[in-house]
């Protein structure tokens, strides 16, 4: 169970939380999936910065210990978001995710790196590893999204593993719902674990990555916020980059992630536009206090910002060799 405390501030909840084994290499990762290496940067000027949604340490001690030698901000994010796309404990990222309400799991990512280029995958089945594939679609197609049969082809083709990505577990926990299958939007916030992630490089270069499975027992067909450029991730390399989680839908309709990349041009810091982008929500939608929204957000100069509905949302923060959790402060107490 996540910890549900209300704080006014953000605070640290833990400090140094343990990496686990980081067995595969980030190039080794994106090698696998491009057939290219990807250039190591050589400069070491700046202090890089991985920070993703929710409590996922080995996520973020991940990206962390790739970008400490040197990987690049996109690839260091999607080695990083891959770590939770292969939790099978995960049941709202990846292999091991909730299905929709018939039964299969569909998985949505996107990916956006420094120079404004990006790529998307949405209602993907039987490939574990999306944000990868977005980063497929960027690199190796004239398109940025590419959606169900077409982008699980073009998966195949680029040397992808068909995987079944329904684990016993979340079968057993669709099979329960099944049972009286009451469609609610979440209010439930152990019910939202979304990765998405936002790095700064060693060249101080921004990037990202958002992968989910999307909500539990969603309608055949859905798809959320996370692989929508914009709306669950949008990132400027000359300003800074957010990422959300959260109902997609309300994500969407307020271009969640943009907005706050603007909010940021115009001189607001990481916390202020994300408290921002979230009163944009709940300004308009008396219903806010039955959904939750979280934010997180990093500008060029490496500030966090992050704000949610309901409190319990936290976030990682890997910088100067500590990975340290923070719990989000929010509109609500509870
Ligand atoms: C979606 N935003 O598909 C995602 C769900 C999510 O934590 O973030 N869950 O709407």
């Amino acid at each position: 169970m996540r910890r549900r405390l209300f704080i006014k501030k953000t605070s640290l909840t833990s400090l140094k939380l343990s990496l686990g084994p980081l067995l595969i290499n980030g190039a080794d990762l994106v090698a696998k999936h491009t057939h290219k290496t990807t250039p190591m940067i050589q400069k070491n000027t700046v202090k890089p910065i991985a920070i993703c949604t929710w409590q996922f340490p080995n996520a973020s001690a991940k990206a962390g210990l790739e970008l400490s030698k040197g990987l690049n901000a996109l690839d260091a994010a999607i080695a990083g978001v891959a770590v939770e796309e292969e939790n099978l404990k995960n049941t709202t990222v990846g292999k091991g995710g909730a299905p929709d309400r018939q039964g299969q799991v569909t998985l949505d990512a996107s990916i956006m790196d420094s120079q404004g280029n990006c790529g998307a995958v949405v209602y993907v089945k039987n490939i574990t590893n999306v944000a990868a594939l977005a980063k497929k679609v960027m690199t190796d197609t004239p398109h940025v999204m590419l959606a169900g049969e077409g982008a699980e082809e073009f998966a195949y083709a680029q040397g992808f593993e068909k995987e079944n990505l329904l684990t016993e577990a979340s079968k057993s926990a669709w099979q329960i719902w099944m049972k009286s299958p009451e469609y609610k939007p979440i209010i439930n916030i152990e019910n939202h674990d979304t990765i998405g992630m936002l790095c700064r490089d060693q060249n101080g270069d921004l990037a990202g990555a958002c992968t989910t499975s999307g909500l539990s027992y969603k309608m055949k067909g859905r798809v959320g916020d996370s692989a929508i450029i914009g709306s669950g991730l949008f990132i400027d390399n000359r300003i800074g980059g957010a990422v959300a989680t959260g109902l997609g839908e309300e994500v969407m309709k307020t271009v969640g992630s943009f907005l706050i990349v603007e909010l940021m041009r115009g001189g607001k810091s990481p916390q202020e536009a994300c408290e921002l982008a979230v009163q944009r929500i709940t300004e308009s939608n008396p219903n806010y206090s039955n959904f939750q929204i979280a934010y997180i957000a990093m500008n060029k100069a490496g500030e966090i910002g992050s704000y949610c509905i309901h409190s319990g949302f936290g976030y990682m923060v890997h910088q100067n060799g500590t990975n340290v959790h923070k719990l989000s402060a929010s509109a609500l107490k509870s």
